[in-house]
């Protein structure tokens, strides 16, 4: 477990990285789909129609053991931040509208270090979910230069509100856009490299709002999927208009010749939601099983990472600050304590070492009793503990404590707990060690309901 990173030695590292920055920087293009399933795409279910992502995924790597926190809050939080977000009281659960936390102004994050590795453009479109209360935790007090979409997550995919008032901002203030909510932040993003001017690489963070509730998409865009439920047919048409957004993406880097100059990365926030499909894995978003962590993921960059391989090499959403900073030459100085680490020698298939062993630790909490779940990954190994708040003692009568083997159970149905009690007791250990990083305070256990008689501010637009 490494110590707390030090805002000032992270800002320092990063600019004296600087001087030293390849010249051939690639563009970036970070998509985080929201709900996504691990089998909710073509390239795994013939029955879902995405063939661009699936073309992205045959263009460079099938990351089958990426994972992410196991709702959207922490997931953004981690990967702009390279830090596990409990640090600073963010990964329990999802920031609620109207939540007073957000991103503490002292972290650097992805796009304040891209900025200094020399990265003028960075862009914030779509679902941003990590503070609206006050306008110092909007992007553009966290390092974007431009912002389009919505703050909080959840908003009506037509009307763009959410609790009554629209939340739908340029550059921070408040716009009244017609169209639907997914094909909104696609032509965003497909303006931006028509408009795109010069050599300089520029950074695109698309987080989509899609497919999470409410289930929303157009007519013409469900009938496709008309043999299935509504609900599954309505959450895949959702997905199919991500695709079509993909597409027009990949058209928008043709015209302007950098396709093969463009790292994009891609991955659900978290598992598919109940209407989704995480088979083979078990659970779903807001479980630590896999079906809740271990999500649809790929990366591609033609110049760098071979097309149509599979990486079952373990990474994660902290990984993914210290990846793009190593690709955009800007590589994390050994000072800088981040909890992850670069993925892009495992991408590009040239490793210069063995790689360190996977650890990951995962937290989530609901405010039902023995709702606190904590899980450590080493390796292929995997402790899971549901039950009452761990600092209470981590061996707690009403305790589950499960030990499972990945590599050969991966849909975790094999309990090994007692025939390795000397790794459960080590891992405990671990676990109790990384709640301790934050004991208290932070985004409280869900749902924290909004307060009686709570309204958001007009147009969701913080007043300071
Ligand atoms: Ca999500």
């Amino acid at each position: 477990m490494k110590a707390p990173a030090l805002a000032t030695v992270i800002a320092c590292a990063f600019l004296c990285a600087t001087a030293a920055a390849e010249p051939a920087q690639p563009n970036i293009i970070l998509i985080v789909t929201d709900d996504q399933g691990y089998a909710d795409a073509g390239f795994r279910n013939p029955g879902v129609h995405t063939p661009n992502l699936d073309k992205l995924v045959a263009s460079g790597v099938e990351l089958t053991r990426f994972y992410a926190a196991p709702v959207c809050s922490p997931t953004r939080a981690g990967l702009l931040t390279g830090l596990y977000p409990v640090r600073f009281g963010m990964q329990r659960a999802v920031n609620r509208p109207h939540s007073e936390v957000g991103l503490p102004e002292d972290l650097v994050t992805l796009p304040e270090a891209l900025g200094a590795a020399g990265y003028r453009e960075r862009h914030m479109i779509g679902k941003w979910h990590l503070g609206n209360m006050r306008r110092a935790q909007l992007p553009m007090n966290h390092g974007f230069t431009h912002q389009y979409g919505p703050y909080c997550s959840g908003i009506d995919y037509f009307d763009h509100t959410r609790l009554g008032e629209r939340d739908f901002h340029r550059n921070q203030r408040p716009v009244r856009e017609d169209g639907y909510y997914t094909d909104l932040l696609s032509d965003e993003v497909v303006r931006i490299i028509d408009e795109h001017d010069g050599d300089d690489p520029f950074f695109i963070y698309l987080p989509h709002g899609a497919p999470h509730t409410p289930l929303q998409a157009p007519e013409e865009e469900i009938e496709r999927y008309s043999h299935l439920p509504r609900q599954r047919a309505t959450f895949l048409a959702m997905i199919t208009i991500i695709d079509h957004g993909l597409g027009r993406i990949f058209e928008a880097l043709e015209r302007k010749g950098i396709t093969d100059d463009t790292l994009i990365v891609f991955f659900s926030d978290n598992g598919g939601s109940r209407f989704g499909d995480n088979s083979p894995l078990r659970g779903a978003k807001g479980s630590l099983h896999e079906g809740g962590i271990r999500v649809l993921a790929a990366a591609s960059w033609p110049a760098r990472i071979p097309a149509g391989e599979v990486r079952e090499i373990p990474g994660s959403y902290i990984d993914i600050m210290p990846t793009l900073l190593d690709a955009a030459g800007a590589p994390a100085d050994a000072d800088v304590q981040l909890d992850g680490r670069s993925l892009l020698p495992d991408w590009t298939g040239r490793p210069a070492s063995e790689p360190p062993a996977f650890e990951l630790f995962s937290f989530y909490q609901t405010r039902r009793p023995n709702g606190e779940s904590l899980s450590l990954i080493e390796g292929d190994w995997k402790l899971h503990r549901q039950g009452p708040p761990i600092l209470d003692g981590p061996r707690a009568d009403n305790a589950e404590i499960r030990l499972y083997h990945l590599g050969r159970d991966i849909g975790e149905e094999n309990d090994l707990a007692n025939e390795h009690p000397d790794r459960v007791e080590a891992m405990l250990d671990k676990l109790v060690d990384f709640r301790k990083l934050r004991p208290y305070g932070g985004v409280p256990p869900m749902i924290d309901p909004e307060p009686d008689g709570w309204k958001p501010f007009p147009n969701w637009d913080p007043v300071e």
